[in-house]
């Protein structure tokens, strides 16, 4: 191969085609991957090496959908796809005289369904207490939780926080049907302890934690555990802090979805 990428072959190609009159096509693209998510599919393959290469098509079920044009990265996420139903992708490459290539090896995908969220009441604490919420530290450690003030998301947020160092759990247990959920939390923190982490014990499946500590202190970041198999109808969350004198953590927005 030279630099460029080309065969010495292909060159002996080219050489014998009339500048101007260019019908030699492409190769097909090659190493289609095509990754299912919510009503959506992400095709990624390998890039193109021809010298002429002007763009890539991307077809469905072999209807021309897209044109991967100006080109910046060989993948493309198609939206709107019917979840549940089964697609079957293919993608060419064409060249500046629009020469195109035959269709790459077919991948197909099958789109999940979006998951709907699930009312969690005071799950942004905005009724200004814990109502709903239990709480655990050690004996004889005061509570290092607090509603206090919050700004932009709502009136109120929890924070962690002590004069010395502490451990505090704040969570709680919902009833849900059987299936599979995703829950979010947003967060920011000073960082500095030990532990600090999204915790969702899903009643029939292993405890999934997140860690937090990598938290921006200046603005908030969302923490997600997806793929929660709920198993025996409950399903408990919560956050945990194994933290140092003056560490401080504030938490916002539990959002718990359920995939249909
Ligand atoms: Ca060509
Ligand atoms: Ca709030």
């Amino acid at each position: 191969m030279n630099p460029s990428g080309e065969s010495q072959a292909s060159q002996a190609v080219k050489t014998n085609t009339r500048p101007g009159n260019d019908e030699a096509a492409p190769p097909a693209p090659g190493g289609l991957t095509a990754e299912a998510g919510a009503e959506q599919v992400t095709l990624r393959w390998m890039p193109s090496l021809e010298s002429d290469f002007l763009k890539y098509s991307v077809y469905v079920d072999g209807i021309r959908r897209a044109s991967v044009d100006p080109v910046t990265e060989s993948q493309l996420t198609l939206e709107g796809l019917t979840p549940g139903r089964s697609y079957s992708f293919t993608v060419t490459a064409v060249d500046r005289s629009g020469n195109e290539s035959v269709h790459s090896a077919p991948e197909a995908a099958v789109p999940q369904a979006k998951p709907v969220q699930v009312a969690i009441e005071n799950g942004g604490f905005e009724l200004g207490d814990f109502s709903g919420w239990k709480e655990w530290h050690p004996e004889g450690q005061a509570a290092a939780q607090f509603i206090d003030s919050d700004s932009p998301r709502g009136a109120y947020k929890l924070t962690h926080w002590a004069g010395s160092d502490y451990r505090q759990s704040t969570y709680r247990t919902l009833e849900v049907p059987d299936g599979r959920y995703k829950v979010q939390v947003w967060a920011r923190t000073g960082g500095g302890q030990n532990t600090f982490r999204l915790e969702v014990k899903p009643y029939g499946g292993p405890e999934l934690v997140k860690d937090m500590k990598g938290a921006s202190g200046g603005s908030w970041t969302p923490y997600v555990i997806d793929g929660i198999e709920v198993r025996g109808g409950r399903l408990e969350i919560g956050v945990f802090s194994d933290a140092k004198a003056g560490n401080w953590a504030a938490v916002d927005d539990f959002e718990l979805y359920r995939y249909p």
